[in-house]
């Protein structure tokens, strides 16, 4: 196990090795583009040591906003072959060359987080407000389904491969996907990665997208995808609450952000399966929900809702693996501790779920988590995922999520 210092200066040398001028890719060689969520983690991992560098990280990230407020899920600053689907597939239609879908919208919560702790460069802050208000607005707008946020394909939640895809995809038929060469499995080997099954439908899906020039109002009458998302309603509703508390800083009206807080307080409701006493997806297009405890399911104290309803799936989880959360209940069958996220444990989503479960007064358990997930990487390297049976890294190495929420507990 590497000392607390030891690692604290690789987590500084991983995001200075990913950092190519502006934004961070999250890994080289598998993702050598711009990634949203990846990059709002990168962001408070520069905090530490680089606030300037942080607040750039974003700003590069809205760059790409779309004119509909759209903030794309990749931005592909340079072309690299090494990755796909890439630009060429895609055919976003913003300023800079990008995917069409977004991602999950931790900006906000980490702007608000980055003022706080460097309260000079308000300005900064003051100027991403308005994007961000957009970006919340296409959210609102285009993916409420009664307050709950769906996602038009799953890329979009950050969770690839996650079962709650399973019920959904078995209704799809990926017809007219044209021959592909993934490239992920290249770089990583394949038992760690999403099955054929899921790449011909996640093209098939893109394919749908491109073809419309993603129009939004196109999409919800016709896409077979169309699955509310704990990841997706979770983060914009924390997210927009960090707006309110922004807005109030810089007497902006809140009427608008309200109104957004309170549609996604009843929406979670959407999500809240009480048959299997867990928020989980809910498919729109089948009407109903998908059934699996994830770790997305535990981000609902970062929300701020639902009180308590997750504490005893929380510990009944947290005490069947030797590190946890893994990003599929372990009893459920679709579970495999080492492919992607049907198993693995995620420390940027450790990072969410403990800072919800502390908000909410579970101090001893955000800690045991934090602890927890410090010793994993401590001991296992800065890795994309782990498998939570035995902590062995798994997919990318050098993962800028992993050395930033390092630096972020540790700052
Ligand atoms: C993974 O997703 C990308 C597609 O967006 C991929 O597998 O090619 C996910 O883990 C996602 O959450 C993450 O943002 C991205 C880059 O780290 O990789």
């Amino acid at each position: 196990m590497a000392d607390a210092t030891t690692c604290d200066r690789e987590a500084r040398a991983i995001l200075a090795k990913n950092d190519r001028g502006g934004y961070t890719v999250p890994t080289a060689n598998l993702y050598p583009y711009q990634w949203n969520w990846d990059s709002v983690f990168a962001a408070i991992g520069f905090a530490e040591h680089d606030m300037d560098r942080a607040w750039t990280e974003i700003e590069t990230l809205f760059r790409g906003q779309w004119s509909n407020g759209m903030v794309p899920h990749i931005l592909f600053h340079q072309v690299d072959p090494g990755y796909f689907p890439g630009p060429d597939v895609w055919r976003g239609v913003g300023p800079i060359p990008s995917s069409g879908i977004s991602q999950p919208p931790i900006a906000g919560t980490f702007v608000r987080w980055l003022l706080d702790r460097n309260p000079g460069a308000q300005p900064r802050a003051r100027a991403l407000f308005k994007p961000l208000m957009d970006w919340h607005r296409w959210f609102m707008t285009w993916r409420n389904e009664g307050g709950a946020i769906v996602v038009t394909h799953p890329w979009e939640t950050g969770r690839d491969n996650c079962p709650d895809w399973d019920g959904p995809f078995a209704a799809i038929e990926p017809e007219g996907v044209e021959q592909y060469y993934r490239r992920d499995t290249t770089h990583v080997v394949e038992e760690e990665r999403p099955r054929r099954y899921d790449y011909d439908r996640y093209l098939y899906l893109v394919k749908l997208g491109a073809e419309c020039g993603w129009d939004e109002a196109q999409l919800k009458d016709t896409t077979p995808f169309r699955v509310a998302d704990p990841t997706m309603t979770f983060t914009l509703l924390r997210s927009t609450r960090d707006l309110k508390a922004m807005a109030e800083r810089f007497k902006e009206p809140v009427d608008e952000i309200d109104r957004w807080i309170a549609e996604m307080e009843d929406g979670s409701e959407r999500l809240w399966n009480a048959e299997a006493g867990t928020y989980d997806c809910y498919d729109i297009r089948a009407g109903k929900h998908t059934g699996v405890v994830s770790n997305a399911s535990f981000l609902s104290w970062y929300a701020g809702v639902g009180g308590d309803r997750m504490l005893e799936q929380f510990d009944r989880i947290a005490g069947l693996t030797k590190y946890y959360v893994p990003s599929t209940d372990p009893a459920h069958p679709a579970y495999e501790p080492k492919r992607y996220w049907r198993g693995p444990v995620w420390a940027m989503m450790n990072m969410l779920v403990a800072t919800g479960l502390g908000e909410a007064g579970h101090v001893d358990r955000a800690k045991a988590l934090t602890d927890n997930t410090r010793a994993l990487i401590s001991k296992n390297g800065f890795a994309e995922y782990f498998d939570p049976t035995n902590g062995a890294p798994a997919g990318g190495r050098d993962f800028t999520w992993t050395a930033a929420v390092w630096l972020a507990w540790a700052s």
